[in-house]
């Protein structure tokens, strides 16, 4: 029996496959922890979707942004962005039963067994680890309310507040709890967190730095998992205790999973020409 993290999968269900494979992953006795983002851009959402439901209580996977994003376009009945590919399944004939799967899972998770705290992005260095998961929980009861969960995607885009206070209230609470938990990647020492920043830590302007390194960061004795961050460029992070799992498989890197029974990673490379569009 072993328990096994895994980073953004972004419809490359092929490459689940094949890590799936490499660890031998037994679906009777094993579990697979998902950093979320399981669907757009890539090939498979679909296929993706359906094998992580139909994993059952084997699997538990957070919300990433992408994953989100799919449950707005379905509420409000769009077809969202050609490149995120989600057209298939927006238009299966299953997509009710996934999305209210999709819906209905966490946005924050701990494994009590090996003692971790997995999220999509990231956590506000003010939030203590139980502070985290009532937060996460917070949203998780709008989300997961079939009245509320509306008013939850009108009220989910935009990049402010970019600073957590506990004074926050309504839509500004909601969109700052799923922000940080959705979106981080950088935030200045004061917790101020920059949504627009996508590259790789050494190139962020003067005053960012990865919300994992922010000093006095609350959670700093927990070990931290997530994905979102595919320019982030090392996975483990001994000095912070976090991993960051997303290894952008997607576009020509890898698809990385952590063991936590003895914190082994093992990885699978894309093969590059089958991801990347080549000139014809
Ligand atoms: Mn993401």
């Amino acid at each position: 029996m072993a328990t096994y993290a895994i980073g953004d999968i972004q419809g490359c269900f092929q490459g689940l496959q094949d890590l799936l494979g490499l660890v031998r992953f037994n679906r009777r006795h094993d579990r697979l922890l998902l950093t979320g983002d399981l669907v757009a851009r890539g090939p498979d959402s679909l296929e993706t979707l359906r094998f992580v439901s139909g994993l059952g209580a084997r699997a538990v996977t957070v919300l990433g942004n992408h994953d989100l994003h799919l449950l707005a376009l379905a509420e409000k009945g769009e077809p969202g962005d050609p490149a995120d590919r989600l057209d298939a399944v927006l238009g299966a004939p299953d997509a009710g039963r996934l999305l209210n799967w999709l819906r209905g899972q966490r946005l924050a998770y701990r494994d009590a067994e090996h003692r971790v705290l997995m999220i999509h992005a990231g956590v506000a260095p003010q939030w203590t680890q139980r502070q985290t998961l009532a937060l996460a929980g917070e949203a998780e009861a709008v989300l997961g309310d079939d009245r509320r969960h509306r008013a939850f995607f009108a009220t989910m885009y935009g990049n402010e507040p970019r600073r957590w206070r506990d004074t926050l209230q309504g839509s500004e609470r909601l969109r700052a709890i799923v922000n940080v938990l959705t979106r981080a990647r950088v935030c200045d020492a004061d917790g101020n967190f920059d949504y627009r920043y996508k590259r790789g830590p050494s190139d962020a302007p003067a005053g960012l730095m990865p919300w994992f390194s922010v000093p006095g960061r609350r959670t700093r004795r927990s070990t931290l998992i997530f994905g979102h961050w595919s320019t982030l460029g090392t996975v483990h992070w001994p000095e912070y205790g976090v991993y960051g799992l997303d290894t952008g498989y997607l576009w020509g890197g890898s698809l990385t999973a952590l063991r936590l029974d003895d914190r082994r990673l093992f990885s699978v490379a894309a093969e590059r020409a089958e991801r990347v569009p080549t000139p014809a």
